[in-house]
Formats: C-alpha cells, structure tokens, sequence
C-alpha cells in the first residue's frame, strides 16, 4: 500500500469551452503524451479522464459545466477518499468548481477545506457580474457560495471553502464587481505588488499559514498565466508581470506541504507553447510539490459517535 500512495494519481479535466479561447482541452492528452513528464523521476498513475458533453461557449457552456463539475467532483471524492497522492490537470479554470467541491465534499466529516489560488485573476465573477460570460472567470465565487445555484452546489449543498480558508497569490487582472465580492468576505489576497515587494517565498509561506490555519488540510489550484509570460506562453488570457516560475518552484521547495490534500493545474494550451516552456514548467511544478507532499502520513482525523479518532 505504501508503494502505491507514493504515486502520484492524476486525473484529467479535459474541459475547455468555458475559457476565453479553445485549446486548454487539449492539455490533458498533451500531458498523456509529455516526453518531458515520461522523462522525469514521478511516478504517475493516470486516473479518470473526464470530459465535458458539447455545448456552447460563454454562458452556454453553463448546463454542460453543471453536468461535467458534477462527474469531476465525483472522480476527486474518490481519489480523496482512498488517501491518493491526488493532482488534476486541467481544463480551463472551470474544472475547479468540480476538483474542490469533490474534495470538499470527502473532507466534510473530517473538517473544513483550505485553498492557495494561484493565478492572474481573481476568477470570482458571478454570472450576474461577468462582462464575458466566461465560467472560467467565476470558480471562487462559487466555491465560496455565490453565483448559480447548481454549480454552487455541486457535490453537496454546502459552501466549500470558507473565506478564511482561501488565499490568492500573484493576482494583477480584475473586474471591480469581483473585487468587490473576495474583499467584502475579507478573503487574503496577495497582489502581485505584495510579491514583488515581499518576494515569493515570504508570501507563499504566509499562504500556507492561512489555508493551514483551522482546516483539516489545504488544496493548491494553480493557474499558469499566474506566472511570467516567458515562463508560461501558453495560456489564453496573459497578463504582464507575473510571478517568476524558477522563483516559485524555489520557494514550494521550503514550504510545509504537511497538510497539502491536492493539486491542480490548469489554463495550459499546448498550441501556443513555445519550444515546451510551459509543458516544462508544469513538470516543474509537479515534481517540486510532489518531493515535498507527505499526504501519506497524514492521518485524518474522522468523527465517530463517541469523538474524533485517527483513521489510518
Ligand atoms: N482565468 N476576468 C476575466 C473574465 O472574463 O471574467 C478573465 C478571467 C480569466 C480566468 O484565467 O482562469
Ligand atoms: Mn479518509
Ligand atoms: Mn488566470
Ligand atoms: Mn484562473
């Protein structure tokens, strides 16, 4: 049992009508076929590959988004619930509605979900705010409760993370109706003139504090524009001055992962990558979380009738 929980247990969210342009449903089969990640020291078990139904784009892909968050939340449930090394590769950022409510949902017995939101953007729009329609704008705000009814409730009828619980880092792109809505619930955000001023290994310490603090154990949902366009071309929204990717695999080297449940990575369009920088980087990413994630000796604790007792 040991050897297996050493893996690493990936499932595919090859979802991608609601970004801003098509191709990040062509990360997962890209990742499948990765050299660079067949070349590396991980040792990958590939779970379920989900994929969405058609459906149209911008807020026509909303039933479709439903339905796909529904099996993806199922998919990470489980991969929780059996103790696996979990990473999800998406997909535009809407599959973070289904990787975190499933992950949530497992964890609801055992106490509250904590989350690092890496990324350009503050993804907390409702459909109600949004200039675009676009779903992949509007992950946080349903996690934390707002927004479609359905999508908030994709899992279980609960809110998944609880503002306390959440921090964003390197955010430089955003809508004053989003801004609005994290600041109002008092949720940490780290802007990228915080990182620059304070460095990232600093700030990314402090993210650890906060979605450490109170919660059974943390999740890190990481979207590449989050980074320096040079170190991550391939994405569909850019955004100038990011955070610099060699800088953050540094700092994920010294952080405490004691308590990270698991990882996401998405917004990756393999069409726009440039001489494999952005597939390089997220098989960065992945072996530098994955050298430090102890999730194999975390023993959670579950409620029985007569208290808390450590499940092994
Ligand atoms: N992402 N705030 C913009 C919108 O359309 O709502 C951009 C969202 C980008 C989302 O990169 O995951
Ligand atoms: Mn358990
Ligand atoms: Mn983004
Ligand atoms: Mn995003």
């Amino acid at each position: 049992i040991a050897q297996r929980l050493k893996k690493v247990h990936i499932i595919g969210a090859a979802n991608g009508n609601a970004g801003h342009q098509a191709g990040c449903e062509e990360a997962v089969q890209a990742m499948r076929n990765s050299a660079i990640l067949k070349a590396s020291t991980l040792d990958i078990e590939w779970g379920k590959i989900i994929k969405p139904r058609p459906s149209g784009t911008s807020l026509a892909a909303l039933p479709g988004v439903i339905e796909f968050s529904r099996r993806l939340a199922t998919a990470t449930a489980e991969a929780v619930r059996q103790h696996r090394r979990l990473l999800v590769i998406g997909g535009d950022h809407s599959c973070a509605i289904g990787t975190w409510s499933g992950v949530a949902s497992a964890l609801r017995d055992h106490g509250p979900l904590g989350l690092i939101w890496v990324d350009a953007h503050l993804d907390s729009h409702t459909p109600d705010t949004s200039d675009t329609g676009n779903i992949h704008g509007m992950p946080v705000a349903h996690l934390l409760g707002h927004g479609n009814a359905m999508l908030r409730h994709v899992g279980d009828p609960n809110r998944k993370i609880l503002p306390q619980h959440l921090a964003f880092v390197g955010i430089r792109s955003y809508e004053p109706a989003e801004q609005r809505l994290v600041e109002a619930s008092g949720v940490r955000v780290f802007y990228m003139d915080e990182v620059n001023a304070r460095g990232i290994n600093d700030v990314m310490q402090e993210a650890v504090d906060i979605v450490s603090s109170g919660t059974v154990g943390f999740g890190m949902s990481i979207d590449i524009d989050g980074f320096r366009i040079e170190d991550a071309p391939a994405v569909g929204t850019p955004v100038d001055g990011g955070i610099d990717a060699p800088q953050f695999i540094n700092a994920v080297n010294h952080l405490d992962l004691s308590k990270l449940i698991a990882t996401e990575i998405v917004e990756f369009l393999p069409r726009f990558d440039k001489d494999n920088k952005s597939e390089r980087l997220v098989v960065s990413l992945i072996e530098s979380i994955h050298a430090r994630f102890q999730r194999v000796n975390v023993a959670m604790p579950v409620r029985t009738q007569t208290g808390w007792m450590n499940r092994v």
